[in-house]
């Protein structure tokens, strides 16, 4: 490419300036759409080709995105780190599974990473099997860290390696305290919120939509939007689709859903009544599935 041309990325926006990283020099630009651009919205994520003009940069092309995700408005997520705590506040299971459905449907690699292993106990050792139990047969991939005794955050860091990926966790799992260990600079703004000692929920202390450059071509956004309990961009009808357990059965109805139709008819349920599929698993994906309808029922009506 014409080296008065450069390939780079959207990681901030400010009202009409684009703040960007070079992915050859890694150097921030700050750019704005000259006036024939104006018509296209730009997202942070997106890859453009900028050029430099006089003493600022034009966006002069925005590269076709691999996905966009609406809430947050970001695009080319490559990963999905999906972040529990195994205690304090407890695995959201609802939660991880409907974000693991989010990454399906929007070609993202989820990673379920365990955060705050420095709680386990012989109770929370189960705990942790289940999880290994479930969703490493959904050929997932589970790391265990804690952010406060720093284990397991090499191993992390190399996940986020060459990737854009965003966090997911409900509040209080610890998000911005293991960004922050990542980026390894005190002086950079992400509040650490206060679990309420009460409920043990958190707060939600994160609001701003930006990715950190923690390396060259490595980006991770930090927002509390994905830890939305809102699944949306999916029918109900095809959730189904993203649970890979259900995959190999094939039940006497083309378009069951294995929720209403008998089980002499379903293997689905067939296969949870020999506990060949997980029954929590299966009764989340009933309540998300009945989550989905109601929404679409209001929605049609
Ligand atoms: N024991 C323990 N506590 C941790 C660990 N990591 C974070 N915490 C604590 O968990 C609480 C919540 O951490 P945050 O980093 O604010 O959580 P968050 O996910 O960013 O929360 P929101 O911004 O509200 O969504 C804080 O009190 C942290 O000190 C850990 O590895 N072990
Ligand atoms: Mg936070
Ligand atoms: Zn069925």
């Amino acid at each position: 490419m014409n080296k008065d041309f450069i390939k780079s990325k959207v990681i901030e926006i400010l009202l009409d300036k684009y703040i960007t990283v070079d992915e050859e020099s890694n150097s921030l630009h700050t750019a704005i759409l000259p006036g024939n651009m104006k018509k296209n919205k730009i997202y942070v994520g997106d890859n453009v080709i900028i050029k430099k003009s006089y003493d600022t940069y034009l966006i002069t092309e925005i590269i076709k995105r691999k996905n966009f995700v609406m809430r947050p408005p970001v695009s080319n997520i490559s990963q999905m780190i999906l972040l529990i705590s195994i205690d304090n506040p407890k695995p959201d299971y609802i939660l991880l599974d409907k974000q693991i459905v989010l990454c399906k449907v929007k070609n993202i690699i989820p990673i379920i990473c365990i955060n705050k292993i420095d709680l386990l106990n012989d109770k929370l050792d189960l705990e942790l099997e289940y999880i290994k139990k479930i969703y490493s047969n959904l050929n997932i991939e589970l790391l265990q860290i804690s952010s406060k005794n720093e284990i397991g955050l090499d191993n992390l860091k190399d996940k986020l390696k060459n990737n854009t990926s965003a966090f997911s966790g409900n509040s209080g799992v610890g998000k911005s305290s293991v960004i922050i260990k990542l980026l390894n600079n005190s002086s950079l703004k992400i509040e650490i919120g206060e679990i309420g000692s009460k409920t043990n929920k958190g707060k939600h202390t994160t609001k701003y939509v930006k990715l950190y450059n923690i390396d060259k071509n490595s980006f991770i956004l930090d927002t509390p939007g994905f830890s939305s309990y809102e699944l949306y961009d999916i029918e109900s009808e095809d959730l189904k689709k993203y649970y890979d357990e259900f995959s190999k059965y094939e039940c006497n109805y083309l378009d069951c859903n294995h929720i209403n139709e008998g089980i002499a008819e379903c293997k689905i349920k067939q296969a949870v009544n020999n506990n060949e599929i997980d029954i929590q698993r299966y009764e989340r994906y009933k309540y998300i599935y009945a989550s989905l309808k109601t929404k679409e029922d209001v929605k049609y009506k």
